[in-house]
């Protein structure tokens, strides 16, 4: 565990916004191994443009971490290069500084999995955390080759170590985009095999913790690892999913967000989140047992807005609600669902209660305007096969002595065209 200290400023009347999105960082810390010895706090309207905290706190800061022998200063805001630089110059002792969006992609490099997560998560920080740590200076900055005397004259040819550095990073940055671009088309070849499989896409998305790897768990046994700490989960998983009433979904879980994430942040993981925007229908699980839960929501769906996957058809899965703390909260949401539009439905994915409403909700909204039927086809009427392998989705077809027995799913359209031959439904 490295010991680390956590530094924030608030505008006037904003230390309690201030607050919970400290409590975040310190729940983020923890998940990258830290333990939190001190937090460093300031209301001032606008950072100081060279240490953000004012220098008087800068000294309490730069005392503190000499007297707690802290490893890591951690800003809950974005930092530039030369701030870093300069808040550890004026800190000393060479403690690293480094902010929040810094400390997530630590903890996404801690946890990606797959093969593109990691190359994703390499080129966040490339993109993100290199600029910064070459503002360091110390040894990157350094001549290279036989050219460091420095004098005038004497000065090679040679590129500083910092120009050296800083092309190797640019070349690995376009390395990577080239490699994840081959992934991604990959990526695009498998979702065209989904698409024409016809099975409906459903994108579990949420604020990080709200449960949505549990609510997977639960509903198809995937047995993803679901616990208690932010962005447990990094890379997709999708699971099939069949429903009591016959209709198969393919089930993705995926990367929980969260508030400050930097849109270029998101952006890196776009193509995870890809399996979310490409579905047919979302489910936008909330915590019900957070005080925080209206705001995470506003931070979900601003972000999947970003991500252009607004305006999707989707449910409002408000979940842990065996732990929920505020009853009068809850009936206040049910009375809200009722008069709006949005699908709302509450669940507890630990103990399953409300997962049937859930799935039926979900199997309503994925067939609103579609048949499953069973037809039998005459010989003579053979041709009309073609359309349905077309149109249809889930077909299969079954050559009998009295003609094509298929079933399939069908839209409307379709489904008034092939009344006739319709034996089942
Ligand atoms: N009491 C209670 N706890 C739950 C429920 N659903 C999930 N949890 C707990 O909440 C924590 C987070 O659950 P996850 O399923 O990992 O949440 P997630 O949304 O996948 O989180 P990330 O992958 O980290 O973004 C775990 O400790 C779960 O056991 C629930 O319905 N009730
Ligand atoms: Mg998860």
């Amino acid at each position: 565990m490295k010991k680390s200290i956590l530094c924030a400023i608030y505008p006037k009347g904003g230390e309690a916004e201030s607050d919970i999105s400290l409590k975040e960082l310190e729940r983020l810390a923890d998940t990258a191994g830290c333990t939190v010895e001190a937090l460093v706090t300031q209301c001032r309207e606008r950072p100081d443009v060279k240490t953000v905290l004012g220098s008087g706190k800068i000294e309490e800061l730069s005392v503190l971490c000499s007297s707690l022998e802290a490893e890591l200063v951690v800003f809950d805001c974005e930092l530039s290069p030369s701030q870093i630089k300069s808040i550890e110059d004026a800190i000393g002792g060479g403690v690293p500084v480094i902010d929040r969006s810094m400390l997530i992609l630590d903890i996404f490099a801690a946890h990606a999995r797959t093969g593109e997560g990691r190359l994703q998560v390499e080129l966040a920080q490339l993109k993100y955390t290199s600029p910064r740590l070459v503002g360091k200076g110390r040894e990157l900055s350094r001549q290279g080759g036989a050219s460091s005397s420095g004098s005038v004259g004497a000065r090679g040819p040679g590129e500083t170590k910092l120009e050296i550095d800083r092309r190797r990073v640019r070349e690995r940055i376009s390395s990577l985009e080239n490699e994840l671009e081959k992934l991604e088309q990959n990526r695009l070849v498998m979702r065209a095999q989904r698409d024409r499989s016809g099975i409906p896409k459903v994108g579990i998305v949420g604020y990080t913790n709200a449960g949505k790897s549990t609510l997977l768990n639960a509903l198809t046994g995937a047995g993803i690892l679901a616990e208690d700490k932010l962005f447990a989960t990094l890379d997709p998983t999708t699971r099939q999913f069949v429903t009591p009433g016959g209709v198969k979904l393919l089930l993705t879980d995926t990367v929980g967000f969260i508030r400050n994430l930097p849109t270029h942040l998101i952006k890196a993981f776009k193509s995870t989140l890809d399996e979310a925007v490409y579905s047919d229908l979302l489910l936008i699980v909330i915590d019900a047992s957070d005080p925080e839960f209206i705001t995470q929501t506003t931070v979900t769906t601003d972000l999947l807005e970003e991500l252009g996957a607004g305006g999707k058809p989707t449910v409002y899965v408000f979940n842990k609600c065996d732990i929920c703390a505020d009853r009068d909260a809850l009936i206040h949401m049910r009375t809200l669902a009722s008069n709006s539009k949005t699908e709302v439905v509450f669940i507890s994915a630990k103990t399953g209660a409300g997962l049937d409403t859930l799935v039926s909700r979900v199997e309503a909204l994925v067939m609103a305007g579609k048949h499953r039927v069973a037809l039998l086809i005459p010989p003579e009427d053979g041709a009309v096969t073609g359309i349905i392998y077309k149109e249809g989705d889930d077909v299969e077809m079954e050559y009998r002595e009295d003609g094509i027995f298929c079933r399939c799913v069908i839209d409307d359209k379709l489904y008034a065209k092939l009344r006739k031959y319709i034996v089942e439904e």
